[in-house]
This record gives C-alpha cells, sequence and structure tokens, in this order.
C-alpha cells in the first residue's frame, strides 16, 4: 500500500458516487469501443474480453471528495495490453459510458500496469452501482477517472474536458500533486465547451 495522499482521509465504507442512475447493463449485446486517434479500431463483445488474459492487483483508491481506500483487490484486463492491441496514435484518452453519459479524460501518461478494464473488486463481480459488470480503473488518478460502466476508449491527439471535467475538476486530477478542481485550463475549456456537448453526453 503506498501511502495516503495529502488531504486525504481512509475509510473502510466503500462509497458510491454516481450523477446517474445505475443502469442495467445486457451481456450479451455489451461492446467495448477502442477508437479515435489509433491504428486498429476494435469493438469487444463480453466473450472475447473475458478470453483476454486478466490481471489481479492489490491497490488503494482516492477520491475527489477525500476518502481513500487501502488495499483492495482489483481484477480485470490491463488497459496497457487492451491499448497495445489498438495502437494508439494520440496520447490521450477519453473513458466513455454511453449508458449513462459519463466522460473522463486521462493522459496516457498516467497509464501505468495497475489501470484496468476492471470486472471484479476483492473476488466477487463489481457491484452494479460500483459500476458492475465493467468499469475503468485508474488508480494512478482521483477516482472520478475511472468510468463505471465503461464500454467506450476513445484515444485522442489533444486534450479534452469530460463530464466532471468541464465543470470545474482537474483536467489531469493527480492526487500527488493535490490536483482536485478547476485551474486556468479548466477555465479556458469550460468558455470553449460552454453550450456545446457531446452528442453522447447528458
Ligand atoms: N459512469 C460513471 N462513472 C463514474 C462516476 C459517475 O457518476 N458515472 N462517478 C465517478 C466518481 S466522482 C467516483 S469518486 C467514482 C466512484 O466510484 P464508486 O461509486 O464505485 O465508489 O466513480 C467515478 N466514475
Ligand atoms: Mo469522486
Amino acid at each position: 500500500m503506498g501511502k495516503v495522499p495529502h488531504g486525504q482521509i481512509v475509510t473502510k465504507t466503500f462509497p458510491v458516487l454516481s450523477a446517474s442512475s445505475t443502469p442495467d447493463i445486457d451481456i450479451s449485446s455489451y461492446k467495448l469501443r477502442i477508437y479515435g486517434e489509433v491504428e486498429n479500431e476494435f469493438e469487444f463483445s463480453w466473450e472475447e474480453l473475458m478470453k483476454m488474459p486478466m490481471s489481479k492487483k492489490i491497490v488503494d483508491i482516492h477520491c475527489v471528495t477525500r476518502w481513500s481506500r487501502l488495499g483492495d483487490e482489483w481484477e480485470g484486463i490491463s488497459l496497457k495490453y487492451l491499448l497495445s492491441r489498438a495502437k494508439p496514435k494520440g496520447s490521450f484518452l477519453m473513458l466513455r459510458s454511453s449508458y449513462v453519459g459519463y466522460s473522463a479524460n486521462v493522459p496516457m501518461d498516467y497509464v501505468n500496469d495497475e489501470c484496468m478494464v476492471a470486472f471484479r473488486f476483492n473476488g466477487q463481480p463489481l457491484e452494479n452501482e460500483h459500476g458492475g459488470p465493467v468499469r475503468a480503473f485508474i488508480p494512478t488518478l482521483y477516482f472520478w477517472k475511472s468510468t463505471k460502466w465503461l464500454d467506450g476508449i476513445e484515444v485522442m491527439k489533444e486534450d479534452k474536458p469530460g463530464f466532471w471535467e468541464k465543470r470545474g475538476y482537474n483536467m489531469r486530477g493527480d492526487y500527488n500533486k493535490e490536483e482536485r478542481y478547476w485551474n486556468g485550463l479548466n477555465f479556458v475549456n469550460k468558455l470553449a465547451f460552454f453550450g456545446s456537448r457531446d452528442k453522447n453526453e447528458k
């Protein structure tokens, strides 16, 4: 376990933070799309994903609302592995859930071996309210970057704000630098995106 970042409080509960209600995902029609600035665009079915190598990591998570959980076991497909198959030509990601219109931008510099498309938590299938059956897991950044009910990984040449980043959260969200809320860059983004929302975003 790493050290607790400045300004965080450790909890043993697992709060649910959702900007929407919890969607019901039918795995028989589920597709994970990897697209955008990539050499190989992919659409993986649930069956195809389940055949991929899975890894388990013991990792801490840090929410921008100041709770941290230490040492949970997360299991899923390495995001680095999935990206290596798509061959990115850009260095920023947008992690999307079209089910609820949520998105979060993540610089690829922050994608390490602990980042994954996650299915299991402490040995159990992820609960729906925590993003089950499938969520992004990006423990290198504040937890809002870990899109629940993930079905799209867009690779981008330029960084763009996601759902919370348009609403004043930090463009990067590095908890070691306490990058919580808006900064100069967010202000510019807010102006640029004011009134213009992605079609698949609420
Ligand atoms: N689709 C979706 N993903 C999301 C959110 C959300 O509202 N919708 N909230 C984010 C925030 S702010 C946090 S802190 C974590 C919370 O995950 P949890 O509810 O499993 O604790 O999910 C992130 N991913
Ligand atoms: Mo959060």
